[in-house]
């Protein structure tokens, strides 16, 4: 695989900003449970027919955007027939239990990552794999492809319809203790979206994984329950993360899409017509949320620096992919035919 960092390996510290809290110490500002009800605009007709979107994250988040605008067309493509009320903020619940919802047709929509859906569908587990892809060229043009949209098909076996693939960009470790190197992250008790990939990644780097919903992160971190977690930049800004835990690496370690999905339960008592107008809705809201979070992505690595956070950049990213290689060689097999459709993705 191509190296992917080309600056030099240097910790970069900046003065700290007065959001700054210490980790074990008491919170500042807590959590992503900001934020009020959201919902699509009715056009003049009444509604027939209301339904929830659920996502952790606030209302400005970027993929909540995403969210808005799907609601927004699938309102505009039925004439104000069909209106979907977006719920940010972890209003509905913490992702695993909404997902479960979901599966039942209690809540018929939400936003999550695919690292948190692997746990309902195997498949999906292939996005939580270390390293698989370059960039986010590569990760697209997977998820563009034939075998990505396979994937998102597939979902219909755990009663999920699959509607689009959201950017998340790529995660990297933080910690509120130092880590500039690999071996720091040695006997760190690391908080992990909970899937056994991820325990099995974590165990690779020789620290110990502990799975937890979202919401408790913060918490965790300043009570030293846990000493680091892993996010995008933008989840580590929104959550405040990076209050508390002001040291981050930029491995990069995984680009975990998130899935925008359906309850299987509510989308067959769709007519043909509901349905398709939900499918194209979603995926004409693709290239607005990645363009949405290009920009936000930027602003919140912009914030951090400023508020002081000891950024270390990875020059070299090929002894982190030697250390997670088990990880990769223990699921190779298992996701034998999407790893090879995702290695020929990169010509
Ligand atoms: C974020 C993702 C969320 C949530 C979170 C986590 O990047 O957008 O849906 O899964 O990660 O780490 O739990």
């Amino acid at each position: 695989m191509k190296k992917r960092w080309v600056t030099g390996s240097v910790a970069v510290m900046l003065l700290a900003g007065s959001v700054l809290t210490g980790c074990g110490s008491q919170p500042a500002a807590g959590g992503n449970n900001q934020g009020s009800t959201s919902s699509a605009k009715p056009e003049d007709k009444k509604p027939t027919l209301t339904m929830r979107l659920a996502d952790t994250h606030p209302p400005d988040y970027p993929t909540v955007l995403g969210d808005k605008k799907f609601a927004e067309l699938v309102n505009q493509k039925s004439n104000g027939r069909i209106k979907i009320d977006v719920f940010p903020s972890s209003q509905l619940g913490e992702e695993k239990a909404v997902v479960e919802q979901v599966q039942l047709g209690a809540i018929e929509f939400t936003r999550v990552s695919t690292g948190v859906v692997a746990d309902f569908s195997k498949a999906m587990g292939v996005f939580s794999l270390p390293y698989i892809f370059d960039n986010e060229e590569h990760e697209w043009k997977f998820l563009n492809s034939a075998e990505g949209n396979k994937l998102l098909d597939g979902l219909s076996a755990s009663r999920f319809t699959g509607l689009a693939y959201y950017d998340s960009g790529a995660r990297h470790f933080y910690s509120c203790k130092p880590i500039t190197q690999i071996s720091d992250l040695k006997g760190q008790k690391i908080r992990v979206i909970q899937n056994k990939i991820n325990i099995d990644l974590i165990s690779a780097l020789g620290a110990s994984a502990t799975p937890m919903p979202y919401g408790d992160v913060f918490s965790s971190l300043q009570t030293g329950v846990i000493d680091a977690a892993e996010n995008n930049w933008p989840s580590y800004d929104t959550s405040n993360h990076y209050t508390v835990a002001k040291n981050m690496i930029l491995d990069g370690h995984q680009r975990v899409p998130e899935v925008l999905m359906m309850s299987k339960v509510a989308f067959d008592k769709l007519s043909d017509e509901d349905k398709k107008i939900v499918k194209q809705a979603a995926q004409e809201s693709v290239q607005y949320q990645r363009d949405e979070w290009k920009k936000f992505e930027k602003k919140s690595e912009e914030k951090i620096l400023a508020a002081g956070v000891t950024i270390t950049e990875v020059k070299d990213v090929k002894p982190w992919q030697d250390a997670v290689k088990p990880t990769i060689d223990k699921y190779r097999a298992e996701y034998k035919d999407v790893l090879d459709a995702i290695d020929k993705a990169r010509k």
